[in-house]
């Protein structure tokens, strides 16, 4: 059986395999209905995934995984 995933599906295996997964809150976004708060406060290229740590945004899922 083959899986089927995007980059935020791979950053998201990437937290959990750094044991993670329990200090970060997980926000899932509908790309289909995106919130408008989104783009305008978090991030605005509005694609996912993004991560908010210490008040800044990483939004390049190669940054994330390296962090
Ligand atoms: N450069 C970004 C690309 C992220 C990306 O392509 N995300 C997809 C989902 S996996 C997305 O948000 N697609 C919606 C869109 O591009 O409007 C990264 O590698 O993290």
């Amino acid at each position: 059986m083959g899986v089927a995933m995007g980059v935020a599906g791979a950053a998201l295996l990437s937290i959990g395999s750094m044991g993670l997964q329990n200090q970060i809150k997980l926000v899932a976004i509908d790309l289909l209905d995106r919130p408008n708060w989104y783009k305008e406060k978090v991030y605005p290229p509005n694609q996912v995934p993004a991560l908010e740590h210490n008040g800044k945004v990483i939004g390049e899922s190669l940054d994330l995984i390296r962090k």
